[in-house]
């Protein structure tokens, strides 16, 4: 598999955003793209529903991409950003409270799709196994899922969690993209590191989309480019 690791100067000026290590992503956003994604993640965005179980979910004619991650990877950070609203979706100072699968609707019929998160210690078993069973029965049911962005947080880099997360998605035959989050948090040899380590991981995983993205919500790093990216599955 091969990982694109070089941004263009041409793409850094593109988005209009610092470039804080060597490599990192997505090459195939071109300006338009950008333009699209600015344009899109402009509209209002909507909240739909929160729900505990799959019967309940939107059921027709959208399309949608997802966001997944260990609690407190940032990923309401994350999606607050992209949606320049503050709180859109709960920044918990608590992780492992929110249960449900959040429905946002970005555009007409295009949803993004906040997944409970995971791997926070404190859960009862019984709990895990809620989850599993809830996002299991979500990536097997979705009809029109393009994505799943699965945060990874830079400091920790790929967790057994996360990898348990990527077999689902391999059984449910969905394809995923790295996202790495809070990226100003870490030395650019321990990111170094860690990259090298996760994309290691990332190899034996099929349905592992062959481009990451480096992100920073605190310094708005790399989101013109993750808006581009869903304007794109949105509209190919
Ligand atoms: N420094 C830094 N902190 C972040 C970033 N994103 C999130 N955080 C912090 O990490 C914690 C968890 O973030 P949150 O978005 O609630 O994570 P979630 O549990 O995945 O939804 C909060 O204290 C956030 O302020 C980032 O890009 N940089
Ligand atoms: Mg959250």
């Amino acid at each position: 598999m091969e990982i694109l690791c070089k941004l263009s100067s041409d793409q850094i000026k593109l988005t209009g955003e610092k470039q804080y290590a060597s490599f990192y992503l997505a090459n195939d956003v071109n300006r338009d793209d950008i333009k699209a994604g600015q344009k899109l993640f402009s509209k209002q965005i909507k909240f739909i529903k929160g729900v505990t179980s799959t019967t309940y979910m939107p059921s027709e004619g959208y399309n949608e991409v997802c966001f997944s991650g260990r609690s407190n990877v940032g990923k309401s950070s994350l999606i607050n950003n992209l949606t320049s609203r503050n709180s859109i979706a709960r920044t918990s100072k608590t992780p492992g409270r929110t249960r449900e699968i959040n429905f946002f609707l970005l555009d007409q019929n295009k949803f993004l799709v906040d997944l409970p998160g995971y791997g926070f210690a404190k859960v009862p078993l019984k709990e895990r196994e809620k989850w599993e069973r809830l996002v299991r029965d979500y990536f097997f049911q979705s009809q029109n899922l393009r994505r799943v962005f699965l945060l990874i947080d830079s400091r920790h880099g790929i967790k057994s969690n996360d990898i348990k997360l990527m077999e689902i998605l391999g059984e449910a035959g969905v394809t995923f993209q790295i996202v790495f989050t809070k990226f100003d948090k870490v030395k650019e040899a321990c990111f170094n590191e860690m990259f090298r380590v996760s994309i290691g991981k990332l190899a034996s995983h099929a349905n592992a989309y062959p481009e990451v993205l480096v992100t920073s919500s605190k310094k708005k790093h790399g989101i013109a480019i993750l808006r581009a990216t869903i304007s794109k599955l949105f509209s190919s």
